[in-house]
């Protein structure tokens, strides 16, 4: 008897289990369909894509079940696919059938006005508090979305649907459902569990209804809501860990200068150094850092594992116990890149970039993050040549392999381009990607940005533009673009690279490397149009607080998620 928790195996359902814990409930997991009896209440935290989480229940034997559960009367709570499991069927894959509960069609947002997947804070509408709670949602808070398929709200011509929908948002000049309730149904398109203090007050707010109340929600009336000029999607500040194991074979966060992260010898002038000269920066441990910028406003955190770790078999990974520890304390959407490949264990055991990234999952990171292997796939694809010359993948690398399963939105590519000087006349085969300095220090320059593998040690034949198209073509669903000319300068992001990957691509875009003051977390969302930011050396060195580029963003007009709301 008590709270049960559907997980069919895809994604990161770990961080709704550390959410619970948190709030102090006790649960257990449903493992065959005889639970779903013992259920007196049910968490259903759909993640990946909507026809593999169709299948994946049928083939448990949990569909039907499920749909019983919910028949029945009791309370349930359906989290993003969770949700739209509740809808007749969805465009993400035609052929599967949803429960049919909500006559409607989930839908593809456009990217005509904006990128997609919708990947971010944004806010939550009740359409009507007169007869009902607000379920714990405070209208100025910001709550985190990750998805490409939305329910469409249309009270006009689908009243019947529409009376199902609790709250909407707005992306774009699209109006979606951002929450369903009626009768013992509750569910969210956004993620409470990766929505810090305000997604936790949501859980709390069901978990603490008394399950009779729970089971009675009214239907809501018809209410218009027309897109307004502006939605309400925030700009995302990201916190970047690089994490390594230094000369005592202690995992610590460092941090490089344009990838170099040893200490250099003290400069004549005798700048104070707290380490030796070679030694591993140490900037502090990757558990206490990353708790430490959630907790100051950071709305994605990010960690990079870029020791290798040869010795240890996968499951071992000491990578993974920092993200197990870290996910029971950060309650933000969390990234872990490094490693994700092909490998092999001490004992010549083959583990797949697959298996690599679903153990991370488990472990509680939401997306993971590719660099060196999807320069080698996009490599690859290039011989497989197409019209729109981009070339096609094989299905077999690890954006395509891991985006099947968990969806593309779980897969961000993090690219290490560096700069390559030529003549300003130059005619050779990056001719349409060469960009000519306007600055008074650029004046008369020009390069082209070629792309790395192996944190900036190898240079590869291809470049920026063709890595983008290729890797949002293959299923990526997000760019994570990094700069090495420019890492731990603090002379602001590369604007030109930036731009010129944003007009490149329809997927979100992290700008990365350089950051070293608010106003350029302002300049590179005004003048790119990227949807996120991330910095890592201002915020280690405490020089910069992220309140302070919160403040800064909303001051020059942008949208921004103040902490804790
Ligand atoms: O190739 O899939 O194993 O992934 C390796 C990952 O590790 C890549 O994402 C690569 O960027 C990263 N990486 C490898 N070596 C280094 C290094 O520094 N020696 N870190 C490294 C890259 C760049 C950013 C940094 C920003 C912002 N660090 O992570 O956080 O540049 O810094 P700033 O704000 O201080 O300027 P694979």
């Amino acid at each position: 008897m008590g709270l049960f928790f559907l997980d069919y195996g895809a994604g990161n359902v770990q961080s709704l289990a550390n959410t619970l814990r948190k709030l102090g409930h006790n649960f257990q997991w449903i493992t065959s369909a005889d639970d779903f009896e013992k259920a007196t209440s049910l968490i259903f935290p759909g993640v990946g894509a909507f026809g593999s989480a169709i299948s994946a229940l049928e083939s448990k034997g949990l569909l039907e079940p499920l749909r019983a559960y919910i028949a029945s009367g009791r309370p349930y709570f359906g989290i993003c696919v969770g949700m739209q499991v509740l809808y007749e069927s969805s465009a993400e894959s035609p052929s599967s059938r949803g429960l049919g509960l909500i006559p409607c069609t989930i839908e593809l947002f456009s990217n005509a006005d904006k990128t997609v997947p919708h990947m971010g804070w944004n806010s939550v509408e009740p359409l009507d508090s007169k007869d009902k709670s607000d379920e714990g949602i405070a209208p100025q808070s910001h709550y985190y979305y990750v998805h490409s398929y939305r329910a469409p709200y249309d009270p006009e011509s689908n009243p019947e649907a529409a009376a199902w929908v609790h709250s909407v948002t707005q992306y774009g000049q699209e109006i979606f459902v951002a929450a369903v309730r009626k009768a013992n149904v509750f569910a969210t398109q956004f993620h409470p569990e990766k929505s810090g203090q305000a997604g936790l007050e949501v859980l709390s707010a069901w978990l603490n209804e008394s399950e009779g109340s729970r089971s009675h929600a009214p239907p809501t009336p018809r209410i218009p809501r027309p897109p307004r000029p502006r939605d309400g999607l925030t700009k995302r500040v990201v916190a970047c860990m690089d994490v390594r194991s230094n000369d005592q074979g202690d995992l610590v966060v460092t941090k490089g200068d344009q990838y170099d992260v040893r200490e250099k010898a003290p400069s004549a002038q005798g700048a104070v150094q707290t380490q030796a000269a070679g030694a591993v920066r140490n900037l502090g441990k990757p558990v206490a850092l990353a708790e430490k910028y959630y907790k100051a406003g950071a709305d994605e955190l990010c960690l990079m594992n870029i020791t290798s770790f040869r010795h240890s078999p996968l499951r071992d990974q000491p990578m993974l116990a920092v993200v197990r520890a870290a996910a029971e304390e950060v309650f933000v959407p969390l990234t872990i890149g490094g490693g994700i490949k092909d490998t092999v264990d001490p004992d010549g055991t083959k583990r797949s970039a697959l298996e690599v990234a679903g153990l991370y999952f488990r472990a509680g990171a939401d997306k993971v993050s590719i660099a060196s292997e999807a320069v080698y796939a996009v490599e690859r694809m290039r011989e497989r040549v197409t019209a729109d010359g981009v070339g096609e993948g094989d299905g077999t690398s690890a954006i395509e392999t891991i985006a099947k399963a968990y969806g593309r939105q779980a897969v961000v590519v993090s690219i290490d381009p560096r700069r390559v000087y030529v003549d300003p006349t130059y005619d050779g085969p990056y001719k349409d990607e060469v960009v000519h300095g306007t600055s008074d220090e650029e004046q008369g320059k020009a390069w082209w940005y070629q792309c790395t593998v192996s944190g900036g040690r190898e240079n590869r034949p291809l470049s920026v533009v063709q890595l983008a198209r290729g890797v949002e073509k293959l299923g990526a669903g997000e760019i994570l673009l990094n700069s090495i000319d420019r890492d731990g300068t603090g002379k602001g992001f590369d604007l030109d690279l930036v731009k010129l990957v944003r007009k490149n691509v329809r997927i979100p875009m992290v700008a990365s490397s350089g950051a070293g003051s608010p106003a350029h977390f302002v300049d590179v969302f005004e003048k790119t149009g990227v949807e996120a930011a991330l910095a890592a050396g201002i915020f280690h060195r405490g020089e910069v607080e992220i309140d302070s580029v919160k403040q800064s963003i909303a001051q020059a007009g942008m949208n921004a998620r103040q902490r804790n709301r």
